[in-house]
């Protein structure tokens, strides 16, 4: 008797579920954005938190591979600038770790899954900045990718992950156009200057198609993702979208992209190029890229820095709420 009844209340709820889910998934179809206190499934919740909070140690692990530069720019309005695009990739890490802890999962989390090596950030930022033309080239080619997959998620179906995408792409078109006036500055200098452009986009353009993720058919996330609107278009679709743009900007700047597959393709009405090492992906995805080591050691250290930060805000607030209370 007993037993039968659980069978029928779990059949209930199921049922129930299943009813939900339907009205979820309708909302999504109807561009509804999906808000902190809306029912959602637990995995669109647990795959939204690895996304966004993915999403937000790469803002603030890439802050690492420019920040060593600002000491070096060569003038001080290129300073205040490197200086400016530098904190604003730590304001973007705010903004996304802020969306992440609506979802339920706090700050402290996050970090500590970042600094024990447990949890990703984007596979460019393992790579090393050798010389001044290495800002330009970030600017230029990661903002330029970074951008693109962000454009598209200003209209990702959670509410504050659309809202803090907004602003930042707002931020990151400032910041590829300073990266790409690095370079252009350049490419008018001398045959030294030019030689240094040519070296910085060779070494970052194939870690910057890496950037959109693996081949749609690699991806392990996409279709649900797509299903649910958090990702409106694939990695191949995005990559694409991004060969076509570099490969006409390069031509401005009178240099080439290290590509000897890259091609005009009439019929496709887009650019055809040559295949990515995907072996070097996933070892710097798996840890082991030039600078992941240092990168990880570097935001532990930065963590362990800010301890007594944390520790006196908390202090003041108790002793702010005490104060009040005894009022
Ligand atoms: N690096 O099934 P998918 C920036 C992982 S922001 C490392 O295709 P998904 C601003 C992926 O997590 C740049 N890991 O995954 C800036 C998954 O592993 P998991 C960051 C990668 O999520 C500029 C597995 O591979 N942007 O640059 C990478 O559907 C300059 C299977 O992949 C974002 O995070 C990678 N490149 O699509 C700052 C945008 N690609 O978790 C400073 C938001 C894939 O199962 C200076 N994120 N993986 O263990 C996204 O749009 C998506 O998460 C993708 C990946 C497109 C990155």
């Amino acid at each position: 008797m007993q037993v039968n009844a659980l069978f029928l209340y779990t059949q209930r709820f199921d049922m129930e579920t299943d009813a939900i889910e339907k009205i979820f998934q309708q909302k999504i179809d109807e561009e509804i954005k999906i808000e902190p206190k809306d029912w959602m499934p637990e995995k669109y919740r647990q795959t939204l938190i690895r996304q966004i909070s993915q999403h937000a140690h790469s803002e603030i692990v890439g802050m690492l591979p420019e920040g060593g530069w600002i000491k070096y720019a060569p003038t001080l309005k290129r300073k205040a600038i490197l200086i400016a695009k530098v904190q604003d990739e730590a304001g973007h890490g705010l903004y996304l770790y802020s969306a992440a802890e609506t979802l339920g999962i706090d700050y402290l989390t996050m970090m500590e899954q970042l600094v024990s090596g447990k949890a990703k950030y984007s596979s460019i930022f393992n790579y090393p900045s050798l010389s001044w033309a290495d800002m330009g080239a970030i600017g230029w080619l990661v903002d330029g990718a970074a951008i693109l997959n962000q454009v598209m998620l200003c209209r990702t179906s959670y509410g504050p992950y659309a809202r803090a995408m907004v602003r930042i792409c707002k931020e990151e078109s400032f910041h590829q156009r300073q990266g790409f006036d690095i370079l252009y500055t350049l490419s008018q200098g001398t045959d030294e200057q030019k030689a240094m452009c040519q070296d910085a986009i060779n070494r970052w353009w194939w870690p910057s198609l890496m950037m959109f993720g693996p081949k749609d058919e690699a991806s392990t996330h996409s279709d649900q993702s797509m299903n649910w609107k958090i990702k409106r278009k694939s990695n191949d679709e995005l990559r694409g979208q991004f060969v076509n743009m570099i490969a006409e900007q390069v031509k401005v700047l009178g240099m080439t992209l290290p590509d000897p597959d890259l091609k005009w393709n009439e019929e496709k009405n887009s650019y055809d190029f040559g295949e990515i090492n995907w072996d070097e992906f996933w070892n710097v995805v798996k840890g082991n890229g030039p600078c992941n080591k240092q990168r990880i050691e570097a935001r532990r250290k930065a963590h362990e820095g800010g301890t007594w930060v944390r520790e006196a805000a908390l202090a003041y607030a108790d002793k702010k709420k005490n104060k009040s209370k005894a009022a």
